[in-house]
């Protein structure tokens, strides 16, 4: 990663009033927790259109639970690493801070992030597969049953959202609007492989966001936003948030009025 960038990406954070934080699996491959594409991630092992579609739930509900009550054991025993801890600390930097994640294991909230925008659901809640409209939110790990029925004697689902599925109005909402006013959006830990969540920096981008990625690989985003920095979350997102803490408090106290 060179530092010329490591410093663009420093300054642009130290003079931003609001900030977004997009985040992926990546972010949390450092608890431990497998990616989905890259090397080792779960789509070597699993077919996504038989544990991550709803085609493939009512084909085999018992076959998509095991995946999930597979990651909800390694989450539930794994930790928040330094990555989900710096943007915790994000929150008292910024005048406004929005961290949006298509993550499902719940690490921004334990490393202390509030108000996590969560696009793709989560793997701490479950919701009546019939149409009694009951959501088991928490819903603690491990299971009772596997798979786990319902009050009403149908199936529980994961509160997820699947492919070919609709992401949750009110949070594609906060989250398009949060980015797109953003100063700063910071891209870190995804393939940029998935629609329509892969849009919001591209939005936030047209809309005037300096949009930089934190990613050891190149990705689907890279060519759509304004630096990249090579490397591992958990490594850089302390180091920068330091950086841009220092240059801040060297900014005289007119501009820091902002
Ligand atoms: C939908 C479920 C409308 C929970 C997931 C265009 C517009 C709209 C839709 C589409 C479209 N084109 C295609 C579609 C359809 C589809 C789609 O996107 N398909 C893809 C595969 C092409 N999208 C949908 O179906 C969406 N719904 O469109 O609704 C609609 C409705 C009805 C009819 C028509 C339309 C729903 C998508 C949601 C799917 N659910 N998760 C779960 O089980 O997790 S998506 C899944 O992928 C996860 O949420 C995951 O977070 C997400 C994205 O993956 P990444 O997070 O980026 O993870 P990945 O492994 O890919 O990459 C990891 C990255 O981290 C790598 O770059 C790696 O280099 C990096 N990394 C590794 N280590 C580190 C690191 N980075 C930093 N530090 C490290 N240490
Ligand atoms: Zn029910």
């Amino acid at each position: 990663m060179s530092d010329l960038g490591f410093e663009k990406a420093a300054k642009a954070l130290a003079h931003a009033r609001r900030v977004a934080v997009f985040s992926g699996a990546g972010i949390s491959a450092e608890s431990g927790i497998p990616t989905f594409r890259s090397a080792g991630g779960l789509w070597e092992n699993f077919q996504l259109e038989d544990v991550a579609t709803p085609e493939g739930f009512h084909r085999n509900p018992a076959l998509v639970w095991e995946f999930y009550e597979a990651r909800r054991k390694a989450v539930h025993h794994a930790s928040p690493n330094p990555g989900h801890f710096a943007i915790a600390r994000m929150a008292g930097l910024f005048e406004e801070m929005t961290t949006i994640t298509q993550n499902v294991d719940g690490l921004h909230q334990r490393a202390g992030s509030p108000a996590v925008l969560e696009l793709h659901g989560s793997l701490w809640s479950a919701r009546c597969a019939q149409d009694c409209g009951a959501v088991v939110d928490p819903f603690p790990f491990p299971a009772a049953s596997c798979p786990p029925r319902c009050k009403c004697g149908a199936l529980l689902r994961p509160g997820v959202v699947w492919f070919g599925e609709m992401l949750p109005e009110r949070i594609w909402h906060d989250a398009m609007n949060a980015s797109a006013q953003s100063d700063v959006v910071l891209v870190v830990g995804t393939s940029g492989a998935v629609w329509p969540a892969a849009g919001i920096p591209i939005a936030a981008r047209r809309e005037g966001a300096f949009v930089i990625e934190v990613n050891p690989e190149e990705s689907e985003l890279t060519s759509n936003l304004d630096l990249s920095l090579r490397g591992l979350s958990g490594e850089i997102l302390p180091r920068l948030l330091d950086a841009a803490t220092e240059l801040r408090a060297l900014r005289p106290a007119t501009e820091k009025r902002g």
